[in-house]
């Protein structure tokens, strides 16, 4: 393959070939259509609870859209309580009304909405969501999974599957065939385990894994045994927990004995990573619901002690607040099994992508994982991937472009080689697929 001459030339390769990088999605928030869907074509598999999120209902009442809209019609005009009696497709009018209709749709998250329905074809200026709402009506699916991971460029999708979440639960205990669709793999999350020991002790108990209020031998040995029979019944590609920012490691308590010695053995035992999520502050504001939570700074050195104290874990971190991202590439230089991936949230926005791959890139050459979606409504991959996919292929094109000025030449090959680890082959190199 021909070595690529000039900075132009680069540019234009390394958009190209991010642009059509295969992705690895590895945190999302979808579901195949076995876990039942709110929404389908042909009506068999239409259940009102269901977790396999699509349309564009949904898409217009993202909870990142619901705290954009009680910023512009504020709850002293139109209260929290009203907002959540209104049925989806009310709230959806409401926020098309107020975020789309009467102002320039200009936040991130509105975009996302326009990106989704220009890459689907339609016209994102009809003003109505009337005509959007038939289209998506007439959708098959499970054909439209097919038709969204085309076009978005991704190869699989990763779901979090939360075990305390007694819908998600009663599903895979009625179903022991339900996530063997291939287009997704499992990831089991526990937060509770971690971080609300209160929680998660009652629904052990209940569950027939008897813990105490402690972390004594017998909470440890429940732990593992219901963390065990949960890998082997959701094969799962990694473990996974969200935290808060006041999480600490070495501090001893009893989230730090239930790490050491119940999921992390378990972890070592099944072959799997552990994703770690910190610095969400949960519900700052209640009423907005899954919209409510905030963000704080998380603690490196506690992630630096952990990843020292595990050499045989591999750990996948994400931190939620924009001044962690720089601590965090350092503690990954001084750890090989400590990957950190995404821009996550709060961060999933173009100005901090690109600031984040940059350090990244600078910091880790190509040895991280820029980014998931966190997709929460099926139709977003088409927009997260290919917002996010812009920025990256900037960030690539900047530094490849640096060493080309350093006298060193690539090739098209070399650079598909990069977008490639950087899409997919990190990722799947850790989870070992
Ligand atoms: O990004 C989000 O949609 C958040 O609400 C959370 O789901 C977060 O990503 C998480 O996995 O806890
Ligand atoms: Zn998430």
């Amino acid at each position: 393959m021909s070595v690529i001459e000039s900075r132009a030339a680069l540019n234009e390769v390394v958009r190209r070939v991010v642009g059509e990088a295969q992705v690895v999605d590895m945190h999302t928030h979808l579901y195949p259509p076995s876990f039942g869907t709110p929404l389908g074509g042909s009506g068999d598999r239409v259940d009102p609870e269901g977790l396999m999120l699509w349309g564009i209902d949904e898409l217009v009442t993202y909870h990142y859209l619901i705290a954009e809209v009680f910023r512009v019609v504020t709850p002293d005009r139109l209260g929290y309580e009203t907002f959540w009696k209104m049925s989806r497709s009310e709230q959806a009018d409401h926020i098309w009304k107020h975020l789309f209709v009467d102002r320039v749709p200009m936040s991130e998250a509105c975009r996302g909405v326009l990106t989704v329905l220009q890459k689907l074809g339609l016209d994102p200026n009809e003003r109505s969501l009337a005509g959007y709402r038939s289209w998506f009506g007439a959708q098959d699916p499970d054909a439209y999974i097919d038709l969204v991971m085309e076009r978005s460029g991704v190869s699989k999708i990763t779901m979090t599957n939360n075990v305390f979440d007694d819908n998600e639960r009663e599903r895979w205990l009625a179903d022991g065939a339900l996530g063997d669709d291939p287009r997704f793999d499992a990831v089991l999350r526990f937060d509770a385990v971690l971080d609300d020991w209160s929680t998660a002790s009652r629904c052990l108990d209940a569950w027939g894994y008897p813990v105490s209020g402690e972390a004594d031998e017998e909470s440890v040995s429940g732990v593992r045994r219901f963390l065990s029979d949960w890998v082997k019944r959701i094969k799962p590609v990694y473990a996974a927990v969200s935290l808060t920012p006041e999480w600490r490691y070495g501090a001893g308590g009893l989230a730090h004995t239930m790490l050491d010695e119940a999921v992390l053995p378990v972890c070592r035992e099944f072959g799997l990573p552990f994703a770690m999520m910190i610095g969400v502050r949960r519900q700052v504001n209640p009423a907005l619901r899954a919209a409510g939570d905030a963000v704080g700074m998380a603690d490196v050195s506690s992630i630096e002690r952990l990843c020292a104290a595990h050499p045989e874990n591999k750990f996948m971190v994400t931190l939620l607040s924009r001044e962690n991202q720089h601590e965090l590439c350092v503690a990954a230089r001084k750890f090989g099994n400590l990957l950190p991936f995404g821009c996550w949230w709060f961060l999933n926005n173009p100005s901090i992508i690109q600031e984040m791959t940059l350090e990244r890139l600078e910091l880790l050459g190509g040895s991280f994982v820029p980014q998931h979606s966190d997709a929460r409504i099926l139709d977003q991959l088409l927009y997260k991937w290919s917002h996010s996919r812009a920025v990256i292929g900037d960030c690539l094109a900047e530094v490849l472009g640096r060493v080309l000025d350093a006298g060193w030449r690539v090739t098209e090959a070399e650079v598909r080689a990069e977008a490639e680890r950087l899409l997919a082959g990190n990722y799947r190199g850790v989870i070992g697929g």
